[in-house]
């Protein structure tokens, strides 16, 4: 494991994006001495019965703001606690412009894309531009986050494991708490990129990972396949397949219609269609510093200043 980085020489650069609905907060900036920029994202933990208590002790310090009628507001500074006090922090050090791009709150569009552009534009910019997938390479080769894996296929000595086969492994953004449940199976083989690869001989994959990581899921926390919201991206951020578990009445991001799509309704399009995703037109979101959004934006089907489909403010 790599030393921990020295904090306190972050020098901080901008906010990319501030969630207040989150409480969450993206800053890119960089460590002394080094030029490669970095970015933290910082998040505030859910309230829990020990974060209540502790809030309502005498160690507590009130100030009232408001008072009218029945109703009263106060800040209160509770006394320092360290588990109370925390903060979930992810880092990316050294972090490229695509990180960058990713935690930047920035005008969306949507894309309607056909077969045809996908072939011709999106296909392209991807197998050129993507993120690096050496963080999942790591998990398959139990190299990183070995002791964090949750379940593998390979347990069951399955013969068919190398085509079917997936990880279970918490999601980065995961604070642990269980009504905060969010995992990733990640598959093993390294041959599908996103849902437009998708056929029906893919559909064993697809419900190997459906029946056994709910199995897996209610095995480890006793949560049932009804409390689940099982979902891949379309665009995902790393293009090697995997599919996001979430608990149902948690709301992580990248739970919209504009990106999620439940995975049950994938097998049951595919069952449907063999080649139902590679033949449909996908929507998806983007946003307009991606470089991405300039190839279309040169092929005419999006613009900044005359936008064929309206364009969202954040
Ligand atoms: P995605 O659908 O490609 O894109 O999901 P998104 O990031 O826009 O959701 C990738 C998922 O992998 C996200 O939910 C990330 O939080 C998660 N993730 C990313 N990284 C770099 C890691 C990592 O290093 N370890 C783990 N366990 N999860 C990660």
């Amino acid at each position: 494991m790599s030393e921990q980085p020295d904090f306190s020489k972050f020098q901080f650069k901008r906010i990319l994006m501030n969630d207040t609905q989150r409480k969450m907060v993206a800053v890119e900036g960089n460590f002394n001495g080094c030029s490669k920029p970095a970015v933290i994202v910082m998040e505030k933990y859910a309230f829990d019965k020990a974060s209540i208590m502790n809030v309502c002790s005498s160690g507590t310090k009130f100030t009232k703001d408001v008072e009218n009628d029945v109703y009263k507001s106060f800040t209160c500074v509770p006394q320092y606690n360290e588990n109370i006090s925390s903060n979930k922090m992810d880092l990316i050090h050294p972090a490229t412009q695509k990180h960058i791009l990713k935690f930047s709150s920035q005008p969306l569009y949507i894309v309607q894309e056909t077969k045809e552009m996908y072939q011709e534009i999106t296909l392209p910019f991807i197998l050129d531009n993507s993120l690096s997938l050496q963080w999942v390479y790591n998990c398959l080769e139990y190299t990183s986050e070995k002791e964090r894996i949750k379940y593998d296929t390979a347990c069951e000595k399955d013969k068919d494991d190398n085509l079917n086969g997936f990880l279970l492994i918490p999601d980065l953004k995961w604070s642990g708490k269980l009504d905060e449940l969010y995992l990733l199976a990640i598959i093993k083989r390294r041959n599908i990129k996103s849902l437009r690869d998708l056929t029906s001989k893919h559909l064993p994959l697809l419900k190997n990972i459906l029946n056994k990581g709910t199995a897996a899921i209610y095995r480890l926390y006793g949560v049932p396949l009804s409390q689940l919201r099982i979902y891949v991206h379309y665009q995902p951020s790393f293009y090697h397949f995997h599919v996001h578990f979430t608990y149902l009445m948690h709301i992580p991001p990248g739970i919209n219609t504009e990106k999620a799509h439940l995975l049950s309704t994938v097998i049951n399009n595919i069952e449907l269609l063999g080649d139902y995703y590679q033949s449909s037109t996908m929507n998806f979101v983007i946003k307009e510093g991606d470089p991405l959004f300039s190839c279309f934006e040169d092929k005419g089907i999006l613009s900044k200043s005359k936008l064929l489909i309206e364009s969202i403010k954040q």
